[in-house]
């Protein structure tokens, strides 16, 4: 479903004057304080958060899956969907594919297909988790890590396929999560699981185009609930210090245990050279199933204020941005489009920390003034300054209201049927 720009602009103008006086408002406070809006404007403009193709539809748990209808049922219509959220938001210009869920027929025909959305394709993404039919060997014992030499070669030969279904697309980077790991203590060796599962990444490794990056992606459990081959920062470091330097780390925000310092981790590994990607989504107890900025909004701004100063250390530096969630009770759509909302939120606030200032302060030891300075910044509305970029961008002043109000989800359920489902998790 192609969203005519005539629509845009016609809902645009319901709430054209109102947002003027607020943006009007926020842009003399901001340079007043020393800021300059404009050139926010461009960097928020510039920002583009990756959605994955897996989250285009709703999600489950292992207890139940409740889908809501119009669900895309093949990748053209996945595209679609990100189609039109990028035109709702002009920020989400990328779609990450999962393989072996979402393997393109025809590439070049997906290839113009998503260019005339104004898509590119993100990171790819293999698939170990899963025995997939006709698969001669399973991956229950693990994939990367296994024991069995040729369980190993068939997920290193996995692995190799999804860069060259990357290679077709124009993709540059390819994410590696392994689910690998054990329930039971004694279940595994621990230095010779990570000892195969280095050697296959490895093999991988080998298999990148000159100008292609890989990605380590961490998590401290699940599916194995004793542990696992790549469980946290450390372990990805390890594995990506010794494959070279196209490798780097993957964070996804919900692939930590409770109360970890994810902003931390950040900046020791900007400091490193080796960040690589990001997945955002929030989370309570475990994994990414929340919206990102839905339960830990400060986390998200602390977490952009360490990016925006490895950015403006390395101007050369080049991150993935990309949504990891699930839906199981919002429609995916509007959850995307909040999520892109809150991500754009915190890099936004992010940039009015006054960082000289700051430094300053933390030299000084002056506890109360560094509070203050980062919370000024968090707690400056700049919604009004999202909304401009939107507006000058030819997109949605208010993205989710202009969803509900043209009834979207019912067009893609008259379209695609009430019964639909997406494949992935
Ligand atoms: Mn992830």
């Amino acid at each position: 479903m192609q969203l005519p720009k005539e629509q845009i602009a016609a809902h645009n103008q319901t709430s054209l004057a109102r947002h003027q006086a607020q943006y009007r408002f926020l842009a003399d406070s901001l340079t007043a304080d020393g800021h300059q809006p404009e050139q926010l404007l461009a960097k928020l403009q510039a920002f583009q958060v990756a959605l994955p193709s897996w989250a285009l539809g709703t999600g489950g748990t292992r207890f139940g899956r409740f889908p809501g209808g119009g669900e895309p049922r093949n990748l053209e219509e996945k595209i679609a969907d990100v189609g039109l959220l990028h035109a709702l938001n002009h920020s989400s210009g990328a779609i990450s594919l999962h393989i072996p869920w979402d393997i393109p027929q025809d590439a070049a025909a997906i290839r113009t297909l998503a260019a005339s959305y104004g898509l590119v394709f993100d990171a790819v993404n293999s698939n170990t988790f899963q025995d997939q039919p006709g698969q001669p060997l399973s991956y229950k014992f693990g994939s990367l890590s296994h024991t069995d030499a040729g369980v190993r070669r068939q997920a290193v030969a996995h692995n190799v396929e999804v860069i060259r279904h990357g290679v077709a697309l124009g993709s540059k980077a390819t994410t590696v999560w392994l689910s690998d790991g054990s329930c039971f203590p004694g279940q595994q060796h621990f230095r010779r699981a990570f000892e195969r599962t280095l050697a296959g990444l490895a093999e991988i490794y080998e298999a990148l185009p000159p100008d292609w990056r890989m990605y380590v992606e961490y998590k401290p459990f699940e599916p194995n609930f004793y542990s696992m081959v790549v469980q946290d920062w450390g372990a990805s470091l390890l594995y990506v210090s010794k494959l070279g330097p196209k490798a780097f780390s993957l964070v996804d925000l919900g692939h930590h245990l409770p109360n970890a310092n994810i902003e931390q981790i950040v900046a020791l590994l900007l400091m490193e050279g080796k960040l690589g990607g990001f997945h955002f989504n929030d989370s309570k107890y475990g994994d990414d199933d929340l919206t990102a900025g839905a339960l830990k909004p400060y986390q998200l701004f602390l977490i952009f204020k360490e990016l925006v100063e490895g950015m403006e250390r390395n101007p050369q530096l080049s991150l993935s941005w990309m949504i990891d969630a699930s839906h199981n009770v919002k429609d995916p759509l509007e959850d995307l489009l909040q999520s892109v909302e809150a991500i754009k939120l915190a890099y936004a606030q992010a940039l009015l920390v006054d960082a000289a200032a700051l430094h300053q302060a933390q030299e000084a030891n002056d506890v109360a003034l560094a509070q203050e300075l980062l919370q000024r910044a968090f707690r400056t509305d700049l919604r009004p300054l999202l909304a401009e970029a939107r507006l000058r961008a030819g997109a949605a002043l208010a993205p989710l209201a202009l969803f509900r109000d043209l009834g979207m989800r019912a067009q893609l359920v008259r379209e695609r049927g009430s019964r639909t489902v997406a494949t992935g998790l």
